[in-house]
């Protein structure tokens, strides 16, 4: 390249979404400027494979609605720039004034999406979280993948053992409620997934997918079966009836370790594919021949995600999910659902670990806390009619938009507009982020390293990766993880530096002495010399993790393993093998057990029959429909909407309805239409799609972008859409594990004219 053209190439993992896909970054340092944005066809993960979403990244450096400085609203409602330490010192006011006057809990906080993708991020949140010392934490999971976690615990003694398709070697797969054509894959990060699956379907594999919609992923596969929203447990339970009824029980491997599949047995028995049909609108026949293919194929996987999580029996549908594949010996064989070994040692062997939830309760519904998380479902009650010393009165958000990804957000976006005290650490001035006294916004992705923290735990393929920083930091921003660290260290009445120096120390004295750790038996003294060699913060803490970690040079002990540093000579991906069986090694229950009748699913199954009974006796001539969500290519939840390159093209945000349902009420292709559920009304643009089942509407979430606080106007203008969650229903959760329900709303729709 001649020295009068300064651009570079830079290599990163794009922080979007779970696929962590990677991107050739051209940039021109001098003038700070993006140049372009491609696939890197070096990358062995993604192998040149970007979607829309990729340019995202230079939209949000350029975007000139972000915010680059802390900001702080006036008592005339104003925006005032302010300085870090004084944005710093409103905050740990605000927050310590709420506590002195009102107690712990009446401080909240909530936790959204995008800190997963930030590694400097992960080191420091437990300490942050410990810092703020309420029970009063929320996030983004419980509407997303926490039945899952629910079902882990119970299963394998652990949340974060979760299974994940060992998609390029399966054969059979089965997809529930997920559409990862458009999603990009979740609970399984899989550059590319669309190539994946065509690569499954081209050496002879099968891939089925059950969805009240008829997906883009659907219209990739051999056979799409509608199946009614919610009703995916009753489809897994008649498929376990049918394993254990024709014999193809075969737990392989877990044989030892299983326990309890008696008592599976007998609670199936209540769910024979006739008993199902009607409820979930799949044929028995359907049935029968679907669970004899995927038992039989000898590489099989069953998949399910958000719709089989956000749903009314959230956590029975994802465990049932691994209960066939444990039944059926697809669970921790190659081509099946298996188990990711993270360069970071999350998930090696450690200590059994009680499944304990109801330590403490919510104020209002009593909701029981799980994994330390309270439901958002109860979020703006516990502010809008909180009890006592529980009321909540000042929050603190990051990295979320409740307003527009919780349930009746219309009733959040009150109460958060009643508190004594909000703080927020985003980029945007939002629909969540108006109602805050003090907005204080963490440097953009390009301007700070990257550690691929949270992907390697789902990858269908062990991997590890670090990504370059492309500008130099703007000398007036501070990276996320600074800002965690000052608000701690300022509420435990430290330094920054004092407190990072002493949970360097701890993590050293606790990851050392790992009996299975490549780093065992190394001095302290000695790994913390060596962990010098990277500047103080996230860098230094994640070397120590990989250098301790399963694949880690354990300082010296393991010359070939890798450390930061090696990670950071190449940028790219390192390989680190297929995914192997590791299930029984990694189990966290006493005696080593995967538990299939764990007391707490088993608490369940009142509910799951009498709902069948129930639906036996309802007329089905109900004039609701259920409406279920659908994401988009160019979105990403509520936030890359002011970004022109991607909120261009017609407006996205409407109602899908299968002709018949329209006819039936009179409706037409465009026109108006009000939608009503119990706690809202939105009206938008109908949409006629024969991929809609009957009886079923869609409509997308993260839209709703209106009104003079929020300083979005691309999105304003281009995409306002309305708010899906102001129709799903704080009163509809999952009971067990608290997950809101987003999929299966009932719903009436009418002309707006
Ligand atoms: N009806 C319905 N509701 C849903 C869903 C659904 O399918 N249907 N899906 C649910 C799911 S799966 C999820 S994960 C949630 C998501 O819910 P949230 O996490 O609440 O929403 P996001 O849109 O992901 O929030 C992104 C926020 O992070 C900010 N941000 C972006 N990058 C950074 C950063 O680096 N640092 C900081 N501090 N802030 C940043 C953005 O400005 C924005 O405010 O929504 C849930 N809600
Ligand atoms: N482009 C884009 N990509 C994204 C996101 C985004 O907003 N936009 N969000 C990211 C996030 S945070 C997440 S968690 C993932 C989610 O990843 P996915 O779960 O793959 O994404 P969804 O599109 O929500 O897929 C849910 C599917 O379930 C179907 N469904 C609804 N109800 C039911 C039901 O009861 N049973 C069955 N079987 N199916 C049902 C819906 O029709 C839909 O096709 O996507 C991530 N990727
Ligand atoms: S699929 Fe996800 S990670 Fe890959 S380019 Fe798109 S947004 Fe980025
Ligand atoms: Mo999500």
């Amino acid at each position: 390249m001649s020295s009068n053209v300064p651009t570079k190439i830079f290599k990163r993992s794009c922080p979007i979404c779970e696929a962590s896909c990677g991107l050739l970054v051209h940039a021109d340092t001098e003038s700070r400027q993006v140049i372009r944005i491609e696939g890197d066809p070096d990358d062995f993960r993604s192998q040149g494979f970007i979607c829309p979403k990729s340019q995202a990244i230079k939209g949000i450096f350029e975007d000139p609605e972000r915010l680059r400085r802390p900001i702080r609203k006036t008592d005339s409602g104003e925006w005032q720039e302010i300085d870090w330490d004084t944005a710093f010192d409103l905050v740990v006011k605000g927050l310590l004034a709420v506590r002195e006057k009102f107690g712990y809990e009446a401080l909240a906080v909530y936790l959204g999406n995008p800190i997963g993708f930030d590694g400097g991020t992960m080191p420091y949140s437990a300490v942050f979280m410990r810092s703020l010392m309420t029970t009063h934490v929320f996030t983004a999971a419980t509407m997303d993948h926490f039945p899952k976690l629910v079902s882990s615990n119970t299963l394998y003694g652990r949340a974060n053992i979760l299974p994940i398709p060992d998609l390029d070697r399966c054969d059979y797969l089965l997809c529930l409620g997920g559409n990862p054509v458009v999603s990009q894959g979740s609970l399984m990060s899989a550059p590319n997934v669309k190539k994946r699956l065509q690569a499954l379907r081209q050496r002879g594999g099968k891939f089925i997918v059950f969805d009240p919609r008829k997906t883009e992923t659907a219209h990739l596969a051999d056979e799409h079966i509608f199946i009614r929203p919610g009703s995916d447990v009753y489809f897994l339970f008649a498929m376990v009836q049918v394993i254990f009824a024709e014999g193809l029980v075969s737990l392989g491997h877990l044989s030892e370790a299983v326990e309890g599949v008696e008592s599976i047995r007998e609670l199936a028995e209540d769910y024979s594919p006739e008993a199902v049909a009607d409820i979930t609108g799949v044929s028995a026949g359907t049935i029968r021949r679907i669970t004899r293919d995927y038992a039989k194929a000898k590489r099989a996987c069953c998949y399910g995600r958000i719709g089989t999580c956000t749903v009314e029996f959230g956590t029975l549908t994802s465990w049932l999910v691994d209960v066939v594949g444990i039944l059926t010996g697809h669970v921790d064989s190659v081509g099946g659902a298996m188990f990711p070994r993270p360069v970071t040692g999350d998930l090696e062997a450690g200590p059994v670990a009680a499944f304990n939830p109801g330590r403490y309760h919510s104020g209002v519904r009593k909701f029981p806390e799980i994994n330390g998380q309270l439901p958002c479902a109860v979020m703006a009650e516990e502010i809008d009619s909180g009890v006592g010393d529980k009321q909540v009165r000042a929050m603190l958000t990051m990295a979320g938009n409740p307003v527009l990804s919780t349930p009746n957000g219309e009733r959040l976006d009150r109460a958060l507009g009643g508190l004594d005290f909000m703080a927020a650490i985003d980029i945007y001035l939002n629909e969540t982020t108006c109602h805050a006294d003090v907005i204080l916004p963490p440097l953009t992705q390009l301007e700070t390293d990257n550690f691929d923290a949270l992907a390697p735990g789902t990858a269908i393929h062990n991997y590890a990766r670090c990504s370059e920083q492309v500008f130099n930091s703007d000398p007036g921003g501070l990276p996320q993880w600074r800002i965690l660290l000052e608000i701690a260290a300022r509420l435990n009445g430290q330094s920054c530096e004092e407190l990072e120096q002493e949970l360097l120390v701890k993590q050293c004295q606790r990851l050392l002495s790992r009996s299975h750790s490549p780093a065992y038996g190394v001095p302290l003294e000695e790994a913390l010399e060596k962990l010098q060699l990277e500047p103080m913060g996230p860098l230094r803490q994640i070397d120590l993790m990989v250098r301790a970690g399963p694949y880690g040079d354990g300082f010296g002990n393991r010359a070939e393993g890798l450390s930061l540093a090696k990670l950071r000579e190449t940028c790219s991906p390192v390989d680190l093998g297929p995914l192997q069986p590791r299930l029984l090694e990694i189990l966290r229950h006493p005696g080593g057990r995967i538990m299939l009748n764990h007391p707490y699913i088993l608490g369940d199954m009142p509910r799951l029959k009498s709902k069948l009974e129930q639906s036996a006796l309802e007329s089905s001539s109900s004039k609701n429909l259920l409406l279920i969500g659908r994401r988009q290519p160019q979105n990403m939840n509520t936030w890359l909407h002011n970004l022109p390159a991607l909120a261009k093209g017609k407006p996205r945000c409407t109602l899908q309805m299968h002709p018949l349902d329209a006819e039936a009420r009179s409706l037409v292709e465009g026109e108006e239409v009000r939608v009503r559920s119990r706690v809202g009304l939105v009206t938008l643009a109908l949409e006629l799609s024969d991929d809609m089942m009957r009886g079923v509407v869609s409509m997308p979430h993260g839209y709703g972008h209106r009104g003079s606080s929020i300083r979005l106007s691309v999105a304003k203008e281009k995409q306002p859409g309305v708010n899906a969650n102001a129709l799903t229903d704080e009163n509809s959760v999952d009971v067990i594990s608290g997950t809101g329900v987003t999929n299966g709303i009932p719903v009436e729709v009418d002309s707006a004219a």
